[in-house]
């Protein structure tokens, strides 16, 4: 992906079918395709006139989106959100027989939950108690802690100074035409596609303070 003006839908780093039976290959499709390509031309459309912003990263237009012209603060906040968090989201997802966490991440799980079951109940609860359209999210905080925290619609972590390990989309387009409205069915598949491998350097990024790259 571009890092910055124009931004681009990259591919995403596995086929469409690849996390069967767990998200169904349609669901990849209209997600990837539809839903996030038009956060992707929503936000460069906002941006267009706007040449001073054409450098911004992502991370610094919603990092900094109060600091923006009035008139398009809601727009940038609002898409590059949605292009950052679904990015994060497709990029935290695998099919491998890797099912459970590696490394320093898995050690940080157990000392904070308990076990990886601990974690799972209440990343699990997290997910299901998102009200309406958002994200249920393993991120670390400034003092090192892990915590599970939730973001209405495309709110990011990002703004609240977390930084972000592994994400859930839990808007009803990422699993109504397979799960229907059984989010809690949708949640445990997709626990069994978790990079785990992906969310271990994340956690190691996280934890060197280097994700960020504004
Ligand atoms: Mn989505």
């Amino acid at each position: 992906m571009n890092d910055h003006y124009l931004f681009v839908n990259k591919p995403l780093p596995y086929d469409y079918n690849a996390l069967e039976p767990y998200i169904d290959t349609k669901t990849m499709e209209l997600h990837h395709d539809k839903h996030l390509q038009t956060y992707v031309d929503n936000l460069n459309a906002t941006l267009k006139n706007y040449p001073a912003l054409h450098s911004w990263s992502l991370e610094k237009l919603i990092i900094n989106a109060n600091r923006l012209p009035k008139e398009i603060r809601t727009s940038v906040k609002n898409n590059a959100g949605g292009v950052y968090n679904h990015d994060f989201f497709f990029q935290g997802m695998v099919n491998s027989q890797v099912k459970e966490p590696v490394g320093k991440l898995s050690t940080a799980i157990d000392k904070t939950f308990g076990s990886y079951n601990g974690f799972k109940t209440k990343f699990k609860q997290a997910a299901l108690s998102v009200f309406g359209s958002g994200y249920s999210w393993l991120v670390l905080d400034r003092l090192g802690n892990l915590k599970i925290v939730t973001t209405a619609n495309q709110d990011t972590p990002i703004t609240q100074n977390l930084c972000p390990i592994l994400t859930i989309d839990v808007w009803e387009h990422a699993y109504y035409l397979k799960h229907y409205n059984k989010r809690v069915d949708y949640i445990d598949d997709w626990f069994q596609v978790v990079n785990w491998e992906k969310a271990e350097e994340n956690y190691l990024k996280c934890k060197m303070g280097t994700n960020s790259k504004v």
